[in-house]
This record gives structure tokens, C-alpha cells and sequence, in this order.
């Protein structure tokens, strides 16, 4: 027979599974349903990266197990098309973005029909298919209607080398998230979505879910939710009233000065005529600040005072007015009282002014910080003291409201979400602007196609590159048939990624995004694998969409992922690194303070595994032992092209799920790769075989008690691991198992046979022509039935232990399972055979050894 040839066999049932259209979702049925998700790729040019087909993976084993075990399951894949590069690369070259994106899906596609996953490829969508964002289109509208969409003249995050307004979430300490440029503030028209009206479903829906805790824990974070108060201060000498939002109304009796933000709109009207010009300075360069550079801690506090002075409610003090940029715009009311007795921040601005301080909680006597921000007693706090912080804070809410000058307040961090972009690839506003006024297109108007256009490139005014298509631009008003102009902002990447979950559902429908009886069917998605980067933005956003979608019946379920998975990050080779000293080995530790030392890279077949540790092999020398982000800088960039090339789709799948569990951060290795792929070998020739080695499959033998015992720890072990998404385990069981069979005299087919449906989810190449080479009729493997566990056939029934008299074997005993660890039962066992007692009578025993579950040995005279 011929050996393992994946070159051969791989291509074959590629085309066989398209052909025969063996993933073909049925629509919605009795049968019990699975939606297992990816998270779909940007289609970049620089092609798969060996970090996709990790999920890509775990969610197709998931999928090929729930069909073997009688489940509809849904398990589609798409394009998320629009997006910056195809953008530039079009500025660069003049190639429509159009043309680019079709060139790279191809790509995608053919790379993960090389891999061998089981989608059904009749679902696949792409977000700039005019046919799929015609709904993105649509659910702006139902945005729109429910006044959740609005224009909004607000101060933006501006990019002009990009040329573009990013969202908060894309900018990094005031640089865009792509590129790094350098992004300022700039007031500007733009749509912004009222994230923040949801933000509390947000949150509460965020329980239920079975998602890693720490991605619960960002967004609740990302929501920022504060409960506390709203206080108002009488501005001195003004008919103002200045009010700040406050997580600790119980300080009150602190606040020794107030802070507004620069914008705050009061700062015009009470500032004093001598401070006027010193004011606006400060005003005009904190403008040009972002939030975050504001925020930075370690930053020295800046400020100016107004001239104005508060009265604070409490005991009618008068307290100075300050303006400083530490309090942001957007946040709360955008004014705070300042209590640097017990905020670090109002503490470090105390002192750099000059400013009183008092303390209103008691700190413990050992306390040596500067503000104190723990748990106390209320003290210089009037009919606060002696009070808890808890109780401090209701009964100064409780004086307030009572007062009328304050009530209990909730605040978010949360930020409404900035929609529009000035770029050309993303999805056009089904919006026109009549008289100056948006009007949002009715739905027979959609979808409004994105024009052609020869200049990419976004003007430095911030003016959209559709702004150019004059002829778009001018349109009717179809309604009334009034001269309009359309929007020539576009929606952000973000968008199509919102809900295409919904339209692989019922990809045809014409009807709206999504069929409602298949819908009823499918949703929630029960899997949902993706990049831990992707932890508030995008998850956020979908989620956001999805509530809204509910609330206007449009979907059934008012979550869209229930379970949440994040693959661990592929890292480059691990890399080692020994050290010398005076030209000799030293262990890198040794090497810390020593003198001339250099360093030498190592290969990963020069140095072995100790514990946790890597040694130079055979010696005591430690090495360094460190793995990397893969990146073209570093050359170690792995291909997955490469890898299928040289091992098979089968090896890199199954190494991958192989490398460690699912979640973890971890290094590539080439020697990994090598070992699964000489476990699929052994595979093939323990039930094919080669020129070297023959078959040992027999197609009559009946299995025997201990196969079975075999087969079925197999199939109880991977069943389990795949349930629990634990991957690497399961293949080491049926390495296991492989293991085992080879010492074998013959390998049943009924042995083999389950043995292979096993290995299908992992490897379904090498299974499908494993499962027809043992005869099969049906055209794949896809559909048989999963092995049904007989836990009967794990009981132990017998151990047997050779017994030795000075390390020569003299008999053969059979104990219970129940007993084998049983020592004086075993023994005494042992003595009593004859062979046994003939040795042992007219001496006497000195040592009697006993292994469990191994041997025995009679140590006599
Ligand atoms: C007095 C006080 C005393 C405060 C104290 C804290 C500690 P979170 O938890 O983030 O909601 N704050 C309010 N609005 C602000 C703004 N626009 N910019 C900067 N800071 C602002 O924090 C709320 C607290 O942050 C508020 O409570 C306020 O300071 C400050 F011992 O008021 B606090």
C-alpha cells in the first residue's frame, strides 16, 4: 500500500466536500441546532497568518463533532471587506478598493478551503456587497428612527494623515490605533450613535453570559458605571448655579475649591476681568489636548483660577473656582468639587497651588500617604462624623434632596459612539440633506450604492472623497421631489461587523437582515471563537446593535453570542540563547555579573527541557529561553501555506489545537509540527500501511476485553475534552490510543473504525480516506454517528503480576482490579502459589519488593 501522502488525499476530499456540498446547512428543523462562529477575517493582502486557523479550528472540530452527534449546525464564514487598507492602497495606486478586496477574498477563500473546514460555503457574505449592507443601511434607519442615530457638532479625535475622525477606541495615547499618527481634538459635523442610552441592558446582560470573566470585566469597565450624586453649588455673587456629579457626596465638608473642565460653559461667564486673558490661554492649549494625555497620572496638574468663588451647601463657605484640564468635558457635569483630603489628584492640585486641605475621613494612625482614599470615619464633616463612608453617603443624599440642592445620580463612563468617517470604502448614510436638514431615504431607496470615483484621497478640510461625486451628491428628495444632497460621510468598519451573524442566518432573505423562523431557530450563536483584541470594541458594538434589534422585534434573543471563547496569541519560534564567559559556557544566570560575557544563539536541537527550564544538552548550562510576536521585522513569520505545503492541512490543524490549551499565549515550534505529523503516519500504518510497515488491521477478528478497554478510554477522553474545548488533551489520547494498537497482534475494523470518526473533527482528510479504505459506503464521514461511550468495557477486571524470587521470574498471578493495590493481599497471594513456595521454603525472604500494578520480587537467602 502507499504511505500517508497528504498532498495526494487532501485536495481530493477538498473537492469532494464542495462538490458534494457535504456542509449544506438544512434550514431550520427538529433536529437540535448549533451555531458555532468565527470571527470573520479582513480580507488583507497579506493572506491567512497562522493565527486564523487556531480558532478557525477549534470552532470546525466543534462543528464536524455536533453533526456526528446528530445536530443542525451552522458554521458559515464571510469577509469583513471595508476598512482602511484597501483604502490607501488605493490612494497609492488608483486600483478600486473594489477590485483589491475580490483579489484577497479569493485568496481567503482558496487558503481556508485548503484547510479543510466545514463551511457552508453557499452562506458566505461580504459587508461590501451592496445586497448585504443595504441592511446595515436599513438598521441605520431603525437607529435613526428610535432616535438613537443623531448629528452632532462635537469636538473629534482628527487624524490628518489619515485624514479621517477616529473613535476613542481607536486612538492610543493620542495616536491613531492604525499607523500611529498623531490625532488632535477638531469640532466637526458628525453621526453619533446613543450607545449610552443602552448602557445599562449593557451591562446587566453581560451576567448571564459564559464568556471569560476578564472580557466581562473590560466592558463593565469600558460602561464605567458610578453611582453618587448630583450636588449644586450657588456661584458667589452670580445668578449661576454650578453643579458637579460626585462618587462621594460623604466629602462634602472637604471640598476646599471646585474645578471646571475648559469648555465648561459657566467658565466664560464668571470669570473675573483680571483673570480673563490668563483664562483663555489656558483654555486654547488644553483644547488642543485629548483626553488621555489630560488624564495622564503622572502628569504634572496644571490650572488657573477664575476670580469666582463658590457656596458650598453644606456649611456655606465660600470656595474658589478653578478651571484646570484634568476634569474632562464629557464626564459627569464636567465640574467637580475638589477634596484633596481624600482624591489623590484634588491633593496633588492642592499642593501645587497652594490650596487648604481637609480631611473628612479618618485615615489609621499609621497612614503616611498623601490623599486617603480607604474606608473610615467621618470626622470635620458636622452631622457626618462618626459615621461609615456607606452611611455617610446616604444621609448627606438623604440632606440634599431633602435641601433641594442635590439627589442620587448613576454615571457612565460610556461614551455616545462616534459613526461617521471620511473615507471613501464603507458603507454609504441612507441619509439626504433637504434645506440643511438630514432626512433619513425611505427603505425602497435602499441600498444606496456607493459611487465611482477616481481620487481616493480624503481633503485636509476633513471633506469626504464622496464629496467628489457631485453627481451622486445632488440628488431629490424622493419623497417630495425637493433638491437634496446626500451625507458623504460613510459608516466605520465597525458597522458590517455589528450583525453579519444574523445574515448568514437566511443570506438570500429580501425581506429584512434576517428571516424570522430561522432566526427563532438559530439564535443565539451557542460558540463564538475571536482575538481577545476584540474584547469591548467590537463585542460592545454587536451586542448594541443586537439590543436594539430586539427592541424592535427584529430578533428573538436579547444577547447575540451566549458562549465566548479567545484563542491565545501564536508567538514566533521560541528562540535560545546561551552565554560565555572567557569563551566557556556559563548558565545565563551565572552570567549576570560576571565580565566579558557574550551571547550565542542556540537551535532548538542543541538545547533540551529540564522542568521549566532549557539547558544546553547534556551539560548544566542554562539557556535563555524567549518567544516573540511574529513580525516580517523579525523573520519569524510563519505561513501557514508553507506548513500545508511541507506537513498537510491535517498536520498544521492538528498541531495547532496540539500547542497547548485553546486560550493560552504560546510559541511555535517546527519540531511540533513534525511530531503530529508522524503521529498521522503511525495512524496510516497501523490500518493501511506501507512498504515498511504491514497493516494490522483485520476486518474478522473479534475485539478483545483489553481493545476495548482502549478504544473506549479513547472515546470517553476525547468526547469530554471536545465538550470542554480542550483540544490538546483530546489529541493526546488518541496518541494514546495509537500507541497502545500498535503492540497489538491485529487491530480489529470494529476497533478501527470508531477510532478513526475520533480522529475526523481534528483531521478530516486523513479520516475521510481512513473511513473509505475500511470500507464505507457512504461518500463521508461527516455524518456517521459519534462513538457511543460503554463505560462497561473500563472496569478493570484482573491485573496481573509477575512474580520474581531474586529478580527471576517463578509465576503469574491474577489479582482483582479492586485488589492490585492491596499489598499484604498481593503477597500473600503470591506466596501461596506452588511454583512460589518451592522457593521460598528452608530460606528466609530479606526483602519483599512490591511495584503496584507491576511486580513483585522475593529478595531471599
Ligand atoms: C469629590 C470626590 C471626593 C471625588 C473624593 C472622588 C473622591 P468615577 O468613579 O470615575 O465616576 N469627577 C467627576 N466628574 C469629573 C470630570 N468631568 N473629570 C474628571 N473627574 C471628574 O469618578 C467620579 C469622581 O471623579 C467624582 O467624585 C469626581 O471627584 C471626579 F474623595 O468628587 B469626586
Amino acid at each position: 500500500m502507499s504511505s500517508y501522502d497528504p498532498s495526494e488525499i487532501e485536495p481530493k476530499w477538498q473537492k469532494h466536500w464542495l462538490k458534494q456540498k457535504t456542509f449544506k446547512t438544512e434550514k431550520a428543523s427538529d433536529k437540535p441546532k448549533y451555531y458555532v462562529l468565527d470571527m470573520f477575517p479582513y480580507p488583507s493582502g497579506s493572506g491567512l497568518h497562522v493565527g486564523h486557523p487556531e480558532g478557525y479550528t477549534a470552532t470546525d472540530i466543534l462543528a464536524r463533532y455536533k453533526r456526528m452527534n446528530g445536530f443542525n449546525v451552522l458554521h458559515p464564514i464571510g469577509w469583513d471587506a471595508f476598512g482602511l487598507p484597501a483604502e490607501q492602497y488605493a490612494v497609492k495606486t488608483g486600483t478600486h478598493p473594489r477590485e483589491t478586496t475580490e483579489k484577497n477574498v479569493n485568496v481567503f477563500r482558496e487558503q481556508l478551503q485548503m484547510l479543510g473546514f466545514s463551511y457552508d460555503w453557499d452562506r458566505e457574505v461580504n459587508t461590501t456587497d451592496p445586497d448585504y449592507y443595504k441592511w446595515t443601511q436599513w438598521i441605520f434607519l431603525k437607529l435613526y428612527e428610535k432616535g438613537l442615530a443623531y448629528e452632532d457638532e462635537a469636538p473629534v479625535n482628527w487624524c490628518p494623515e489619515l485624514g479621517t475622525v477616529l473613535a476613542n477606541e481607536e486612538v492610543i495615547d493620542g495616536k491613531s490605533e492604525v499607523g500611529g499618527f498623531p490625532v488632535v481634538r477638531k469640532p466637526m459635523r458628525q453621526w453619533v450613535l446613543k450607545i449610552t442610552e443602552y448602557a445599562e441592558k449593557l451591562l446587566e446582560g453581560l451576567d448571564d453570559l459564559e464568556w471569560p470573566e476578564s472580557t466581562k470585566e473590560m466592558q463593565r469597565n469600558w460602561i464605567g458605571r458610578s453611582i453618587g450624586a448630583e450636588i449644586e453649588f450657588q456661584v458667589a455673587k452670580h445668578d449661576e448655579q454650578l453643579n458637579v456629579f460626585t462618587t462621594r457626596p460623604d466629602t462634602l465638608f472637604g471640598a476646599t475649591y471646585m474645578v471646571l473642565a475648559p469648555e465648561h460653559h459657566l467658565v466664560r461667564d464668571i470669570t473675573t476681568s483680571e483673570q480673563r486673558k490668563d483664562v483663555e490661554e489656558y483654555v486654547l492649549k488644553a483644547g488642543l489636548k485629548s483626553d488621555l494625555e489630560r488624564q495622564e497620572e503622572s502628569k504634572k496638574k496644571t490650572g488657573v483660577f477664575t476670580g469666582a468663588y463658590a457656596i458650598n451647601p453644606a456649611n456655606n463657605q465660600e470656595i474658589p473656582i478653578w478651571v484646570a484640564d484634568y476634569v474632562l468635558a464629557h464626564y459627569g457635569t464636567g465640574a467637580i468639587m475638589a477634596v484633596p483630603g481624600q482624591d489623590q489628584r484634588d491633593w496633588e492640585f492642592a499642593k501645587t497651588f497652594d490650596l487648604p486641605i481637609i480631611r473628612t475621613v479618618q485615615p489609621p494612625e499609621d497612614f503616611e500617604g498623601e490623599a486617603y482614599v480607604g474606608d473610615g470615619i467621618a470626622i470635620n464633616s458636622d452631622f457626618l462624623n462618626g459615621l461609615e463612608i456607606t452611611e455617610a453617603k446616604s444621609k448627606i443624599i438623604d440632606w440634599l434632596e431633602e435641601n433641594g440642592v442635590g439627589e442620587k445620580s448613576i454615571n457612565y463612563k460610556l461614551r455616545d459612539w462616534l459613526f461617521s468617517r471620511q473615507r471613501y470604502w464603507g458603507e454609504p448614510f441612507p441619509i439626504i440633506h433637504v434645506d440643511g436638514k438630514p432626512k433619513p431615504l425611505p427603505e425602497s431607496e435602499l441600498p444606496v450604492t456607493l459611487p465611482e470615483i477616481d481620487i481616493y484621497q480624503p481633503t485636509k478640510t476633513g471633506e469626504p472623497p464622496l464629496a467628489k461625486a457631485e453627481n451622486w451628491v445632488k440628488t431629490t428628495d424622493p419623497e417630495t421631489g425637493k433638491e437634496a444632497l446626500r451625507e458623504t460621510n460613510t459608516m466605520p468598519q465597525w458597522a458590517g461587523s455589528c450583525w453579519y451573524y444574523l445574515r448568514y442566518i437566511s443570506p438570500e432573505f429580501d425581506g429584512g437582515p434576517v428571516e424570522s423562523d430561522e432566526e427563532k431557530y438559530w439564535m443565539p450563536v451557542d460558540l463564538y471563537v475571536g482575538g481577545s483584541e476584540h474584547s469591548v470594541l467590537h463585542l460592545l458594538y454587536a451586542r448594541f446593535w443586537h439590543k436594539v434589534l430586539y427592541d424592535c422585534g427584529v430578533v428573538s434573543t436579547p444577547e447575540p453570542f451566549q458562549k465566548l471563547v479567545h484563542q491565545g496569541m501564536i508567538l514566533g519560534e521560541m528562540e535560545y540563547t546561551a552565554f560565555k564567559q572567557n569563551g566557556s559556557y556559563v548558565s545565563a544566570e551565572q552570567a549576570e555579573d560576571g565580565e566579558e560575557i557574550t551571547r550565542e544563539r542556540v537551535s532548538e536541537t542543541d538545547v533540551e527541557k529540564r522542568g521549566e527550564n532549557f539547558f544546553l544538552k547534556g551539560t548544566d548550562f542554562q539557556v535563555e529561553s524567549r518567544a516573540h510576536k511574529m513580525s516580517k521585522s523579525r523573520g519569524n513569520v510563519i505561513n501557514p501555506d508553507d506548513v500545508v505545503d511541507q506537513y498537510g492541512a491535517d498536520s498544521l490543524r492538528l498541531y495547532e489545537m496540539f500547542m497547548g490549551p485553546l486560550e493560552q499565549v504560546k510559541p511555535w515550534s517546527t519540531k511540533g509540527v513534525e511530531g503530529v505529523n508522524r503521529f498521522l503516519n503511525r495512524a496510516w500504518r497501523l490500518i493501511v500501511g506501507d512498504e515498511d510497515e504491514a497493516s494490522l488491521l483485520s476486518k474478522d477478528a473479534e475485539p478483545n476485553a483489553d481493545q476495548l478497554k482502549v478504544l473506549h478510554e479513547a472515546i470517553k477522553k476525547v468526547t469530554d475534552d471536545i465538550e470542554n474545548l480542550r483540544f490538546n488533551t483530546a489529541i493526546s489520547a488518541l496518541m494514546i490510543f495509537v500507541n497502545e494498537a500498535k503492540q497489538w497482534e491485529e487491530l480489529p475494523s470494529e476497533i478501527a473504525k470508531p477510532f478513526v470518526k475520533l480522529l475526523s473533527p481534528f483531521a478530516p482528510h486523513i479520516a475521510e480516506e481512513l473511513w473509505s479504505y475500511l470500507g464505507s459506503e457512504v461518500s463521508s464521514i461527516s455524518y456517521e454517528p459519534w462513538p457511543e461511550l460503554n463505560e462497561a468495557y473500563l472496569v478493570e477486571k484482573s491485573i496481573s503480576y509477575p512474580v520474581q524470587v531474586n529478580g527471576k521470574v517463578r509465576a503469574n498471578i491474577e489479582v482483582p482490579a479492586e485488589k492490585a493495590k492491596d499489598k499484604n493481599y498481593v503477597l500473600g497471594l503470591a506466596k501461596e502459589q506452588k511454583n512460589i513456595q518451592r522457593y521460598l521454603d528452608e530460606t528466609t525472604i530479606i526483602k519483599e519488593i512490591f511495584v503496584p500494578e507491576r511486580i513483585i520480587n522475593f529478595v531471599v537467602k
